[in-house]
């Protein structure tokens, strides 16, 4: 990594991650775009929409479904660990665009989930809402109440929760360095979160194997998986 990265990195206060599914992907977890973007030949973005689930509910919960099994057995990766590390160093607070819970299941203590999260269930209908680890023999799975339950995130079309975007706001207008990790940063409102940040003059760097829609905005571009670009990071604290 260039000396000029490490002064920056190792100079700040308070770091942002912003992250997407590149960076889980190297525990397994299929991304969204490119060659991933492919679920028995429907392309998931047409699934990740409320007129999928309210059209086709039995293929979007197979989906999921799948999803789920895949993420509960999954781990975190040597990525989500670094991030978690860096808390003795520095103040760290992860924006994350991903549903699996592997953030905080690596220990990172400041996580806001800005597109929810599979492992919680919520209802149609009712207020019922729940963390449920089972699998659903039944699909779609009913509410008490007789309506059909979902998995509490957030689709295309949907808002993300108010009070959590106005958070992710805030944290991204106060830090001084962010790290983008494994995001396209084609999906908006998350795709302007460096825009806040940069308005606070704080430096942005990008790890990602490939060119992103935001690559010429960033101070630095690192092309690199994170698995091998995060635990980088920890180095040079302990330097
Ligand atoms: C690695 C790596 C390694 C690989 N290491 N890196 C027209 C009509 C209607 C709406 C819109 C419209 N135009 C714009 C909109 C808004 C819309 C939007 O942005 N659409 C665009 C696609 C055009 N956004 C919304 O609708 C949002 N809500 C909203 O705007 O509310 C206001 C509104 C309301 C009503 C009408 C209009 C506006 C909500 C967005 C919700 C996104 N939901 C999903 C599904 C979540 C649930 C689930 O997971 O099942 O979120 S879609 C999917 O994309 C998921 C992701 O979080 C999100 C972002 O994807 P991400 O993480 O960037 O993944 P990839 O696959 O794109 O990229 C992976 C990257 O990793 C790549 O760059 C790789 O190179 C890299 N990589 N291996 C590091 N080892
Ligand atoms: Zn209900």
């Amino acid at each position: 990594m260039l000396e000029s990265i490490k002064e920056k990195i190792k100079d700040s206060k308070k770091i942002v991650f912003v992250t997407g599914a590149g960076i889980s992907q190297e525990s397994g977890i299929p991304t969204f775009r490119g060659k991933d973007g492919l679920w028995r030949n429907h392309d998931v973005m047409q699934l990740a929409t409320i007129d999928a689930f309210y059209d086709h509910p039995k293929l979007v919960w197979e989906w999921y479904n799948e999803r789920r099994r895949n993420i509960f057995s999954s781990k975190p990766n040597l990525g989500h660990k670094a991030i978690a590390e860096l808390e003795k160093f520095v103040k760290v607070v992860v924006l994350t665009q991903n549903i699996d819970g592997l953030h905080q299941r690596a220990g990172s203590k400041e996580v806001l989930e800005l597109h929810g999260s599979i492992v919680t269930i919520r209802c149609t209908n009712c207020d019922f809402k729940g963390q449920i680890l089972t699998e659903f023999t039944e699909i779609p799975p009913l509410c008490k109440c007789g309506n059909i339950l979902r998995p509490n995130v957030v689709w295309f079309g949907e808002f993300l929760p108010q009070d959590v975007w106005q958070q992710a706001i805030i944290h991204a207008s106060r830090c001084d360095l962010m790290i983008v990790v494994g995001t396209s940063l084609v999906v908006s409102p998350a795709n302007t979160l460096p825009i806040y940040a940069k308005e606070n003059n704080a430096t942005i760097i990008e790890i990602n194997p490939e060119n992103t829609m935001m690559s010429s905005y960033m101070d630095f571009s690192i092309k690199s998986t994170s698995v091998k670009a995060l635990p980088e990071l920890i180095s040079i604290f302990r330097d």
